[in-house]
């Protein structure tokens, strides 16, 4: 089966990646509900909707999941910002997608990140149940939404996939990158997959393509039929002296987002 048998939601799906991963459902046939707090860029695609709506007004987010499936999660703030900012579209919104989820007995695929492990330093190989070390209030947000989805599976038998997202960009442009990209073509293989597997429980997924020099092992990818097919292997030479100058940067895995406002001597 290639279709999923009722409509996808896909929140963020004006921001970059949300909208990368609309393009390709959309050009398989899915139905997607989109929705977005920013308009949408650009036409929406036949066969779907796109409804603006704001990740803290919960009685919209139920609306707009009724009769959904599958919520893939890409809404919310996606770098470090003040706690009060991210308060708001990270917390109280997983919370709603959440709801909406148990109420409609949808599965959640939710674009976490690597900054909830941010804190574990580079030469640490991780699986996925590593301990959590977040690097940021971002970080934490994405880590929150990670336990909330444990929650949710064990209290409620709502199903979901966590991708913790290394660098999802077109290309890598860094060293670092060498280790954490993920190319939109994993990325978009990725949400097919977690929305159409059979069964999931509560997933991690690594979120990066097959770089030989990743930090990260085992998870629950086997689960859902998934393998990431790009590798960010060919840019080493030209990106091996793109290095963050520093040395917070270069010790953990969550590069830039642990040195930001980083405050110990050491
Ligand atoms: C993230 O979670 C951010 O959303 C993205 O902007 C990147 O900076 C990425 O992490 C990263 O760690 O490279």
């Amino acid at each position: 089966m290639n279709q999923p048998t009722r409509p996808v939601m896909i929140t963020g799906a004006s921001g970059a990646l949300g909208g990368a991963v609309t393009e390709y459902l959309s050009g398989l046939g899915w139905p997607l509900r989109l929705t977005d707090i920013a308009p949408f860029p650009g036409e929406v695609p036949a066969g779907c909707t796109f409804t603006r709506a704001d990740l803290e007004d919960g009685v919209m987010i139920l609306r707009i999941a009724e009769g959904c499936g599958t919520i893939l999660h890409f809404g919310g703030v996606s770098f470090e910002r003040p706690f009060e900012e991210i308060l708001g579209p990270n917390i109280r919104g997983i919370f709603h997608v959440y709801e909406a989820a148990r109420r409609e007995r949808a599965r959640v695929v939710f674009a976490s990140s690597n900054h909830p492990i941010g804190f574990h330093e580079v030469a640490e190989p991780l699986d996925a149940d590593c301990s959590l070390l977040p690097d940021t209030f971002y970080g934490l947000s994405k880590a929150y939404s990670e336990l909330m989805g444990a929650t949710y599976w064990h209290k409620h038998g709502v199903e979901n996939v966590n991708l913790r997202i290394g660098s999802c960009y077109p290309e890598p442009t860094q060293a670092r990158h060498l280790a954490t990209w993920l190319s939109y073509g994993d990325l978009n293989r990725f949400c097919e997959r977690a929305t159409l597997a059979d069964a999931t429980g509560h997933l991690i997924v690594w979120g990066a393509s097959a770089n030989s020099r990743t930090y990260w092992r085992q998870d629950g990818r086997h689960a859902i039929g998934w393998a990431p097919q790009d590798s960010a292997d060919g840019y080493a030479d030209t990106l091996a002296d793109k290095i963050d100058p520093n040395p917070v940067a270069q010790r953990y895995q969550g590069g830039f987002f642990a040195a930001m406002d980083y405050s110990r001597d050491t």
